[in-house]
């Protein structure tokens, strides 16, 4: 059975006030061209088709034009498409009798039983059981697992671990399938998800992102038997994952985030008598990122305004995503800043923000001596005026500043 895997598609993204919808569309020419030179009997697309739960129209038409014409560049295609976080299962379930018609089987949600069923479970897992077929024949399965709250993993007795419990639900998954009358063991089993893997590498999450990761634990996944091949979602960096065989993030097609910065790709899988094998076909980014003039590791590496806003020049008339970083070695103006965007007025690179790098803190400054809310309140208005001045700008307030400060405080003071 041969898989073309992808994932996060993030369709409708608005990425700094500008729409992505060409990229979308050079991604999908890509993956049309790929498509058919691989012959992939099922493409999986592992969660995150849209951005948001509710896609404008624009994002909508995007979405089915393309997946229309794929179903019809192959007719024996089938695609297996399943809810990311960012989806709405149910409006992303809706056509899927519509799609039916077009050998397309889109999995939003579970549809759990009120108790449990025949095979002890408390959803409808022949659901998610995709058969794959060739010349009328089952040759595999996708195990079509949508993004699930962490609440929503059935519980399993003697542990609470949400990582326990997926593995559990997994390997209920393949116990219900391995017991229907039309598997047999020659067919080939691929299993999709949308979560987080503790040991993954999750460059190109930001920090706020991960906080809200639930991730699990490669350990426990280790006596779930029988996948070959794990297509996962959700975290944006292609990658396998170290300690279990074949089980890969397909990341994202083009950068989300400035964090993505890195080679973009979807994975060919060729599973063939209990072998499989991956191959990454890289794709080409229509647009793009670029940290101008470089992103410095800190204030130190840093260049001032002025160099920035002169370099500027010489790189706005490439089509790119910029994003600034000046040295903060003294407040941007906000005329300091409008000068920096009107220098994008009429070219093909695009402003996206403005990073300030201000001195490190330095020991010895007046306020990260101050430990308790009592020495705080030692502080006078003036001590601690000075202090917030000196650590925004990494030196002393000039003298004139601070006659005309203490003259400000003093007068302060004598109101009653
Ligand atoms: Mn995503």
């Amino acid at each position: 059975m041969k898989v073309l895997h992808t994932a996060d598609w993030h369709i409708g993204q608005i990425f700094h006030n500008y729409s992505r919808e060409e990229e979308h569309k050079f991604f999908f020419e890509q993956l049309k061209a790929i498509i058919i030179k691989e012959k992939p009997d099922v493409l999986v697309v592992s969660g995150d088709v849209f951005h948001t739960a509710i896609p404008t129209i624009v994002s909508q038409r995007l979405y089915y034009n393309f997946i229309v014409d794929l179903s019809r560049i192959d007719e024996d295609l089938q695609i297996v498409i399943t809810s990311g976080n960012h989806d709405s299962p149910s409006r992303l379930e809706a056509p899927r009798p519509l799609w039916e018609a077009f050998n397309v089987t889109v999995v939003g949600m579970l549809d759990y039983h009120t108790d449990t069923d025949d095979s002890g479970l408390m959803f409808d897992a022949s659901k998610i059981e995709v058969p794959v077929t060739k010349k009328g024949k089952v040759i595999g399965w996708v195990l079509a697992v949508p993004y699930m709250n962490a609440g929503n993993y059935p519980p399993i007795k003697d542990s609470d671990s949400v990582s326990k419990r997926i593995a559990a639900f997994y390997d209920s998954l393949l116990k219900h399938l391995k017991n229907r009358p039309d598997y047999d063991a020659g067919q080939s089993i691929v299993a999709t998800g949308h979560l987080a893997v503790g040991n993954a590498d999750i460059r190109g999450h930001s920090a706020d992102i991960i906080g809200k990761l639930e991730t699990l634990d490669i350990q426990d996944f280790k006596d779930v038997k029988g996948v070959d091949y794990w297509a996962f979602g959700h975290i944006h960096y292609a990658q396998a994952i170290k300690g279990i065989d074949n089980m890969r993030y397909a990341g994202s097609p083009f950068p989300i985030s400035f964090n993505e910065n890195y080679q973009h790709s979807v994975v060919s899988v060729s599973i063939a008598d209990g072998k499989t094998e991956t191959a990454v076909i890289p794709l080409k980014t229509l647009i793009p990122i670029v940290d101008f003039p470089s992103k410095p590791s800190g204030y130190e590496d840093a260049l001032p305004y002025e160099t920035v806003m002169m370099k500027l020049m010489e790189i706005v008339g490439d089509r790119a995503y910029v994003r600034l970083h000046v040295k903060a070695d003294r407040p941007l103006t906000q005329a300091d800043t409008m000068a920096m965007i009107q220098a994008f007025d009429g070219q093909n690179a695009m402003f996206c923000g403005i990073q300030s790098y201000f001195p490190e803190k330095k020991e010895g400054d007046d306020i990260q001596n101050v430990k308790t809310l009592s020495e705080l309140k030692a502080l006078s208005p003036f001590e601690l005026g000075c202090s917030v001045y000196q650590k925004k700008n990494g030196e002393e307030m000039p003298e004139e500043m601070k006659e005309m400060f203490k003259k400000v405080c003093e007068e302060a003071e004598i109101r009653p």
